[in-house]
């Protein structure tokens, strides 16, 4: 890792918000990619965080603490990684499944597709089935993107396509599915049209599920 990376990276593992806020700046005053400093810095500092959840030395409120650090430090890097399109290539919906609070990733895929011209709306997290229906059924959509970080709630993207297959909307709409426990093989399981390992992948994804 860059140097200048190490303090956003220290940011994140200590949950400390005003450091990773200035810890962002600086790497960006350095010249540092936006991409880079995300993945390089901040990733992997997420997963670090896991490993120490995992590991028993970290609980609940230090993941939420790094949580909230990520966030921080995510919000000073989104200018660079989202550019205003003049007439959006796609509308996605976009959410978190039904019992899961997860968001940052959701966050980021969202950041990156509307970075790639998107129109993006966020439903947020623990959305059930009937509200993507809904938002279906309202507007102008082309693709449900839907993010699971939990292995009990990934079948809740499973539930989704089946309501929307219940409401006549399947077929009206490409769906792709991605997070920490989902794979290529789930995805395709359960009837997506596509699966995305991160978030650059899924703007891939999303071009070529709209064939653009
Ligand atoms: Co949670 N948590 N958590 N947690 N948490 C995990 C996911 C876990 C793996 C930690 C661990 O044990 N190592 C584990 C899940 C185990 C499992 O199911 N197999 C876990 C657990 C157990 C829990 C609780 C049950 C803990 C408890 O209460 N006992 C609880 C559940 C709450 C709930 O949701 N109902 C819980 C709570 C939380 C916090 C609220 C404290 C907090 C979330 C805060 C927030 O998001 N606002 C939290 C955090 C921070 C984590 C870890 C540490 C970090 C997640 C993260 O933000 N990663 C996580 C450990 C880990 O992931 N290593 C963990 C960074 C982010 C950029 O990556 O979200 O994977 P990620 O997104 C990636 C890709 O997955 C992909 O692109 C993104 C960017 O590249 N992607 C998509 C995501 N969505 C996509 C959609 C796509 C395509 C790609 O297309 C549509």
């Amino acid at each position: 890792m860059k140097p200048v990376l190490q303090p956003l990276y220290d940011a994140i593992l200590n949950g400390d918000a005003n450091a990773a806020d200035i810890a962002a700046k600086n790497a960006l005053n350095a010249g540092i990619a936006p991409d880079r400093i995300l993945t390089e810095g901040m990733v992997t500092a997420m997963k670090e965080v896991g490993h120490l959840f995992e590991e028993g030395e970290y609980f609940v409120p230090e993941m939420l603490m790094a949580a909230r650090a990520m966030k921080v430090g995510l919000a000073e890097l989104k200018p660079r990684l989202v550019r205003s399109a003049y007439e959006p290539i796609g509308r996605v919906v976009i959410g978190t499944v039904k019992g899961d609070l997860h968001d940052i990733g959701k966050n980021l895929v969202g950041m990156l597709l509307e970075g790639a011209g998107f129109e993006i709306n966020d439903l947020g997290t623990d959305v059930p089935p009937s509200k993507f229906v809904t938002a279906v059924q309202e507007g102008d959509v082309d693709i449900i993107a839907l993010s699971a970080l939990l292995t009990t709630t990934m079948v809740n993207m499973q539930a989704t396509i089946e309501a929307l297959k219940t409401a006549g909307l399947r077929d009206k709409v490409k769906v792709m599915a991605g997070g920490a426990p989902v794979t290529e093989t789930y995805a395709r399981q359960i009837g997506a049209d596509g699966y995305a390992p991160d978030a650059s992948s899924a703007t891939r994804l999303a071009r070529i599920l709209l064939g653009v």
